[in-house]
């Protein structure tokens, strides 16, 4: 289960992928420090989402296989879906700026959530633990 409070650990690549989404420097910088947590909780297709980090609070639902509109911290806008494949959370998001594609998958890998992220050629792995 995917439920529960995740904080973030470690991450792979994430600087490289943020400069591919054109994230400046500065903004790189504090992101690769943002002490990311996220709380969820599924009810059915349902979930409901906590987000926290140094740069905002966040509180959200969704609902699998349908499309929500969710802003990045820098306010870059993107519209698109969760969904499931076996154990696996995938989701699909448009960038509503210039209509490019990122991608995003959940895992459960062993005592650890492991968050991928594609965007424009450029993949990165978020891995958090329970908190
Ligand atoms: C959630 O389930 O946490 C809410 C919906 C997440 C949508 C996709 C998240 C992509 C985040 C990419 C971070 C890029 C930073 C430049």
């Amino acid at each position: 289960t995917y439920n529960g409070t995740w904080k973030v650990d470690r991450s792979e690549n994430y600087e490289k992928f943020m400069e591919q989404m054109g994230v400046n420097m500065v903004k790189r910088k504090l992101a690769a420090h943002d002490n990311l947590k996220i709380t969820l909780e599924q009810t059915g297709d349902k979930f409901v989402v906590k987000e926290a980090s140094t740069f905002r609070t966040l509180d959200m639902e969704f609902t699998l296989g349908v499309t929500f509109e969710y802003a990045l911290a820098d306010g870059t806008m993107l519209s698109g879906s969760w969904g499931m494949e076996g154990d696996m959370m995938k989701g699909t998001f448009t960038r509503k700026d210039n209509g490019k594609v990122l991608t995003t998958t959940r895992a459960i890998v062993g005592e650890e959530l492991v968050q991928s992220y594609s965007y424009d050629g450029v993949e990165a792995k978020r891995i958090f633990k329970r908190g």
